[in-house]
């Protein structure tokens, strides 16, 4: 049975979250800082953080600003003190946290990707669809839609800037493997993990390329590929870092690709080409799209993230050429809340815009964006390039 949260103060949210290594960071500055740059409806409250060893946890509520500790899941989710749990875990542990944060009347913002199979995000769906009934919300965490120059681009592309969308090219390129002698980590295992680059990076450029051109991959021709099969152990002190630090001395073995191609058929027709690696030696978070149009072009570049690049193709030839927006005005997306124009912003704020959008949906009774339906169809687009590679056959995404 589900029901909206008790809440001693109807004016605060109540957070609780599992997890606080890189993205339990990145969340916790995005709890403390929203309500200080933005109105907000609800002031967040950072009740209680949770994890598996009470020494950590106690130390990353001192680091992160929490006021409590927690070192079982379980516990978190019925405490009535907290009315939402975000979820900042290994994708292993998504389903059943978000299934039974939901269960317990808790709102709920999962980290990307949704889950770690389709079954698992059919089942985060429908418990999220129960729950909305009573009021109760969920959201999955692809923060890179709320990058300014990112959301400018959807609503260029919205009111119709470009014309017809034809091709979508998309990459996101890292390098923190590269050398075989960085050790596993959870992302290199597919049972915490789900997938390699296809799940942890890829997830972003898929919903990146659907969010910008509002359009839905209907079917996929892909290839994952696995370079280092083998890489040594991390000792205890760096188990759980994106990359680098001590080795033990003994080996395991990866489990997931280290790279993942694959061109995309959108259901308006439109044409696109994915990648995502970890093996781009130079490039450290390069996420780049390109949109072609039947009016003009967008490109954008994580790693110059300010900028938004857009060819107009009415433009008379003697004048055309791509003009470089930077997405620094007040008139743009989040930044008004910020900094004076030119002073730019950066990884960390997509978090905190978040938190924004998320609270402001919460306090309005809507349902927030991205929404755990959402996350299933881009689990169905990345099953589908799993499935792609093992037949070598084009593979529709749909349910
Ligand atoms: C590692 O590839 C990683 O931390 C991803 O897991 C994040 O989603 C991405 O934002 C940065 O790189």
């Amino acid at each position: 049975m589900t029901h909206p949260p008790s809440s001693a103060d109807p004016s605060t949210l109540r957070v609780g979250m599992v997890g606080h290594a890189f993205m339990g960071a990145t969340h916790s500055h995005a709890w403390r800082t929203a309500p200080r740059f933005f109105d907000l409806p609800l002031h967040p409250v950072m009740q209680v953080v949770c994890g598996r060893d009470a020494t950590r946890a106690g130390a990353a509520a001192d680091r992160l600003g929490w006021s409590e500790t927690e070192t079982d899941w379980r516990q978190l989710v019925q405490r009535d003190d907290v009315d939402l749990i975000d979820i900042c875990t290994p994708g292993d542990t998504h389903a059943e946290v978000a299934v039974a944060a939901l269960e317990a009347g808790k709102h709920v913002l999962c980290e990307k990707p949704l889950a770690n199979s389709v079954t698992e995000a059919e089942a985060m769906t429908d418990a999220a669809e129960r729950a909305a009934a009573s009021g109760v919300m969920a959201m999955v965490g692809f923060t890179y839609r709320r990058v300014p120059a990112v959301a400018l681009a959807r609503k260029l592309v919205a009111d119709g800037r470009l014309g017809e969308i034809r091709q979508v090219r998309a990459q996101y390129l890292q390098d923190w493997i590269a050398d075989p002698s960085a050790p596993l980590s959870w992302r290199l295992d597919k049972k915490q993990a789900g997938s390699g680059a296809l799940g942890d990076i890829g997830a972003h450029i898929v919903d990146l390329a659907q969010f910008i051109t509002g359009d839905r991959i209907a079917s996929v021709s892909g290839h994952l590929q696995t370079f280092v099969h083998e890489r040594p152990v991390a000792a205890e002190s760096t188990a759980g870092t994106l990359g680098g630090g001590g080795a033990s001395g003994e080996t395991g073995p990866v489990s997931v690709d280290d790279a993942a191609v694959f061109l995309a058929s959108f259901a308006s027709g439109a044409l696109g080409v994915f990648e995502a690696t970890r093996f781009a030696y130079g490039r450290k978070n390069a996420i780049r799209l390109e949109v072609n149009g039947s009016l003009g072009s967008l490109a954008f570049d994580f790693e110059d993230m300010n900028v938004l690049q857009l060819f107009d193709a009415t433009e008379p030839a003697e004048t055309a050429g791509f003009r470089r927006i930077l997405v620094t005005e007040p008139e743009h997306p989040y930044v008004g809340a910020w900094w004076p124009a030119g002073h730019g912003l950066g990884y960390e704020h997509a978090f905190t815009h978040q938190v924004v959008d998320l609270v402001r949906a919460l306090a309005a009774g809507e349902q927030p964006t991205p929404s755990f339906a959402d996350g299933l169809q881009v689990q169905r687009v990345l099953a589908a390039v799993e499935t792609s590679s093992h037949t070598r056959q084009w593979q529709e995404t749909t349910a």
